[in-house]
């Protein structure tokens, strides 16, 4: 029995199922663990959702923003942009399966007899790990619940761009799905700069990645994410595994076993 994280997909299959077959997964056994988006940019959104879908209890899953966005689009709220590649999802004959399937998803989850926990983008300075699984379960609430559609509607924006917990309704809703699916850098009071999308230098005074903020929980948690290929799978913290190797770009898809840290690599075309 092993456990294997893998880094964004984006409707990369064939590399998906080049690593599944590389560590010989076996969904009797063996657990897969998805850092978050799925679906989008690269051509097998569809099959990549049929294949998680079926696997069932093997498959953990939290998501990223590109997932929330084909919710958003499937639920009518927003209209798909010329790069989205999502149209056989929700032309699909099992399409109700599937979204049903997606949005009963977290945005973050831990399993403490492994130590370890993935969220798709980052985590902002400040937050315990309490407080992340608590936030975490506002938005999968909304995102269960008759709200879906509204929730999915407001959930677009930059702003607020900084968490205050005084903040109620859609405001709170959406400034924590952008900390926990979006973000990349922010400040030491984590206000967001969400515009920004390079490497781990950022040209805005006092801004730096989420992670080299001083965050108590990371000295105590080891947190899987993805959402930055640029980071091109880098990070200096002990407890911090990057894992968007940029696959839909040409890159790579990364694969890590928790149990030993071992990396598995497929080609990305
Ligand atoms: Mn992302």
């Amino acid at each position: 029995m092993a456990t294997y994280a893998v880094g964004d997909i984006q409707g990369c299959y064939a590399p998906l199922l080049c690593l599944l077959e590389e560590v010989e997964f076996d969904k009797r056994r063996d657990q897969l663990w998805l850092v978050g988006d799925l679906v989008n940019r690269g051509p097998q959104s569809l099959e990549v959702l049929r294949l998680l879908k079926s696997m069932g209890n093997s498959v953990k899953i939290v998501l990223g923003n590109h997932d929330l966005h084909l919710l958003a689009v499937a639920w009518g709220v927003r209209k798909a942009k010329p790069k989205d590649t999502f149209d056989a999802i929700l032309a699909a004959a099992d399409k109700d399966e599937l979204l049903a399937w997606l949005r009963e998803q977290p945005l973050f989850y831990r399993d403490k007899k492994l130590g370890y926990a993935m969220v798709h983008a980052g985590i902002p300075p400040g937050w315990s790990l309490a407080k992340v699984e608590k936030r975490a379960h506002e938005v999968e609430q909304v995102l269960q619940s008759r709200q879906i559609a509204e929730f999915l509607d407001a959930m677009y924006g930059d702003e607020p761009a900084r968490w205050d917990k005084h903040l109620r309704g859609m405001k709170r809703l959406r400034v924590i799905t952008n900390y926990l699916t979006r973000m990349r850098f922010c400040t030491a009071d984590g206000t967001l700069d969400l515009d920004d999308k390079t490497g781990k230098e950022s040209t805005r005074e006092g801004f730096q990645p989420w992670f080299d903020h001083r965050n108590p929980l990371l000295d105590e948690h080891r947190i899987l994410f993805g959402h930055w290929a640029a980071l091109e799978g880098q990070v200096t913290g002990k407890n911090l595994f990057a894992l968007d190797t940029g696959c839909v770009w040409g890159g790579k898809l990364t694969m890590m076993r928790l149990e030993d840290g071992r990396y598995f690599y497929c080609k990305c075309s």
